[in-house]
């Protein structure tokens, strides 16, 4: 079996470890070197002129959750299967990460901090949890993990995606209920993939439909919003704030408004860390599968503008 192999990431002598230690009898090639034909490609952000060479290839592995370095960089060559990673170990971090953020708003650590650094001794009156919706913009696997990681905190959860979600104790809203579902979100998390119909949803006039006082956190892709309509939403006072760990370009650059702005709290993109030993894990059973002429999960589809 042959396997391509590239990752625009620092760490692919550890990938390619793994990959040898789960895959004993397979004939790895690291772009841009390759074997004759490719059997299998297992990829991050390739150049376009690796996406062409993996036409003929059983199945691409994408290896992060996010396919849209794919879709976005060339055409896609007919009829290959592009996977793309379930959890492999994110969605902990994700739930750990959102948590974090919503709990941090809510019981309002971040005026405390100032308070605490201006000696300020001010006890606030708290916020009404039953008024404080936390709506999940996309709910996916990840999604689902985060939604079960926040209900025993009791705020009122709700989500919206595609088609209809069946999750205990989070109120569904599809597409064409997004205003609904926006003016129910005291606090906003953003988990949404970014494909044609989902880059730059987060626009002015989308963002006043979130009550005043509105949170933002987006751990997804930071493209989804148009980050100077978040900007002029959250000065006009319209929204309380933003945690960012995505952005449109990055790293997000020096001169960038984000960083020293009072009302953004941000990450280098750390939220959830592919797990090299999980991802391979995942792969190679997937592979096997493959191999027994079974189905396999996270094949993404090329119906909804992802490719
Ligand atoms: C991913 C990411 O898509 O790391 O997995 O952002």
């Amino acid at each position: 079996m042959n396997i391509l192999f590239y990752t625009a990431g620092d760490n692919g002598a550890g990938w390619v470890e793994a990959i040898a230690r789960a895959l004993p009898h397979a004939r790895i090639s690291v772009w841009p070197q390759r074997g004759a034909s490719v059997d299998y490609a297992l990829v991050w952000k390739p150049p376009p002129a690796l996406i062409a060479a993996m036409s003929g290839a059983r199945a691409v592995f994408n290896l992060g959750a996010g396919v849209d370095a794919i879709a976005e960089s060339s055409a896609w060559p007919a009829g290959v299967s592009l996977v793309r990673l379930e959890d492999a170990g994110m969605a902990e971090q994700m739930a750990e990460y959102v948590t974090y953020a919503v709990l941090r708003r809510y019981r309002e650590f971040a005026a405390y901090e100032v308070a605490q650094a201006a000696a300020v001794w001010n006890a606030r009156p708290g916020l009404d949890k039953r008024t404080f919706g936390v709506g999940f913009l996309g709910i996916g696997v990840l999604g689902t993990h985060v939604a079960h990681a926040l209900l025993p905190f009791g705020f009122p959860l709700a989500c919206w995606s595609r088609t209809t979600k069946d999750i205990p104790g989070v109120s569904s809203f599809t597409a064409d209920r997004l205003e609904l579902f926006l003016a129910s979100c005291r606090i906003l998390v953003c988990m949404l993939p970014l494909t044609r119909a989902t880059r730059g949803l987060l626009s002015r006039d989308t963002l006043a439909q979130l009550p005043h006082g509105a949170y933002v956190v987006n751990v997804a892709r930071g493209a989804l919003i148009v980050e100077n309509d978040l900007l002029a939403l959250i000065d006009s006072g319209h929204l309380a704030g933003a945690m960012l760990d995505v952005f449109e370009n990055e790293p997000l650059p020096a001169v960038h408004a984000f960083w020293h702005h009072p009302g953004i709290t941000l990450t280098p993109h750390i939220c959830a860390v592919t797990s090299i030993a999980q991802s391979v894990e995942q792969i190679a059973a997937k592979i096997s599968r493959v191999e027994a002429g079974l189905a396999i999960s996270g094949v993404v589809d090329s119906g909804h503008a992802y490719l």
